[in-house]
């Protein structure tokens, strides 16, 4: 017996890990696992024995193109419904916002996701998260925020928990209580926002089913006050911290994250360079969302040249949901970023990969192809990393290989066919 489980050869990697070249590439290289855990990583000249004498499993991949299993760090994937007709409203004219002050938007989706049963929400849930993971996901966020009551909250993320169990997949849930005012506290606010943290905070940490807290801080949201409040309450209960900031204007929401240590800030559109200052000296990821840029049709540009400046890690994300992003497609978001937001195909693979981990305060152990991290590979027909970005709406995936383990797309998923 070989020590180790499976070793790739003859491949080509985007290892993603800061070494100075560009996409941390090895050519010519192979990667090795052990259980679910990377092993070895390096170039074929530097392997220490012939490839069977090191591993159980030797898999020639041919010049293929390895990089780390995608993260698609913000999701809102679990909801009942959809919202075509808002998207034909606003075809017509009406803007996202006139929607959701009018009750419908997120409101909408709320209703339905109230409505529909946990089992509903699992069945229309594993055909679109079976989407992200086609498409060489092996991470994937989701939120709740459409059930805003206690009971519809942790349903959601019940649910989420319960895809992560049913599919070949790392689920991160976030609680996201904070999302909308529901309509039964119109004009009660800060009796809602009073709910979120004594009655659904406590019962979701104690529930287990959230791995962050997460809100929405925005004029047809919450404001900066309230979204403090939120995460003071998440704190005392151990939770990290997110936030949808300034998507559709300014309100200081991205610096009171860094404040509280967030892990990313979203969104962005309408950041101040001195709150990407505070992101900086914080290390809060800036993940950037350019399905609902593109599905609002927005103009306003996130100032990706402001991260740059200031250091801060941009990180890319589907934010999947039935609004703003009716958009279950991480490749999608590589090529949106750069043709939409004029990232480089590498900071867009860097954003949906190593940027991405640390946005879920995962990068100790996944997002890059190294040694002691999870064995969550993609492997991608493709003759060069930059085609990631190039292609759109066509997918390159070859294998996924999740926690060492090569996923059977026919076996382990649940075929397309995203109503709910
Ligand atoms: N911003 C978003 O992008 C999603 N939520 C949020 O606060 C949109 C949610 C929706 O329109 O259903
Ligand atoms: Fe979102």
């Amino acid at each position: 017996m070989a020590d180790w489980d499976t070793i790739w050869i003859n491949a080509n990697l985007a290892t993603m890990a800061g070494t100075g070249m560009p996409y941390g590439k090895i050519e010519n290289g192979a990667i090795a696992a052990k259980c679910d855990r990377i092993v070895w990583v390096g170039s074929m000249d530097a392997l220490t024995g012939k490839p069977d004498t090191l591993a159980n499993h030797v898999v020639d991949i041919a010049g293929k193109w390895v990089t780390p299993g995608l993260i698609d760090c913000h999701t809102h994937l679990v909801f009942g419904g959809s919202r075509a007709s808002e998207f034909e409203q606003r075809l017509q004219g009406v803007s996202y916002e006139e929607i959701a002050r009018a009750g419908g938007g997120i409101v909408s989706t709320m209703t339905a996701t109230r409505e529909a049963s946990e089992e509903a929400l699992v069945r229309a849930s594993l055909p679109r998260l079976s989407n992200l993971i086609r498409e060489g996901c092996t991470t994937v966020e989701i939120k709740s925020g459409y059930g805003l009551e206690k009971s519809a909250e942790i349903k959601q993320l019940s649910v989420a928990r319960t895809l992560g169990e049913s599919l070949p997949v790392n689920v991160q849930t976030t609680f996201l209580g904070a999302h909308a005012l529901p309509p039964e506290f119109k004009g009660r606010q800060a009796d809602y926002i009073e709910q979120v943290i004594e009655e659904m905070m406590p019962a979701v940490a104690e529930s287990g089913t959230a791995d962050a807290v997460d809100a929405f801080c925005e004029s047809i949201g919450f404001t900066a006050a309230e979204t403090e409040a939120v995460f003071k309450s998440a704190q005392a209960h151990d939770l990290p911290v997110k936030l949808h900031a300034e998507q559709l204007s300014d309100l200081g929401g991205a610096a009171l994250a860094a404040r509280f240590g967030a892990l990313s800030a979203d969104h962005l559109e309408f950041v101040s360079e001195d709150s990407v200052l505070a992101m900086a000296a914080a290390g809060t990821v800036a993940v950037v969302l350019p399905g609902a840029f593109y599905i609002l049709r927005e103009t306003q540009l996130p100032p990706i040249d402001l991260f740059r400046k200031h250091g801060v890690d941009i990180a890319i994300a589907s934010d999947f949901n039935p609004g703003s992003s009716p958009v279950p497609s991480l490749l999608l978001m590589l090529n949106m970023s750069c043709t939409l937001f004029r990232m480089t195909p590498e900071e867009a693979l860097a954003g949906a990969t190593r940027n991405a981990a640390k946005a879920l305060g995962l990068a100790a152990d996944r997002g890059t192809l190294e040694v002691g991290k999870r064995a969550d590979l993609a492997i991608w027909n493709i003759g060069q990393p930059a085609e990631l970005a190039y292609w759109a709406g066509y997918n390159p995936l070859h294998t996924l290989i999740h926690d060492g383990t090569a996923i059977d797309f026919d076996a382990q998923l649940v075929s397309p066919g995203l109503a709910a």
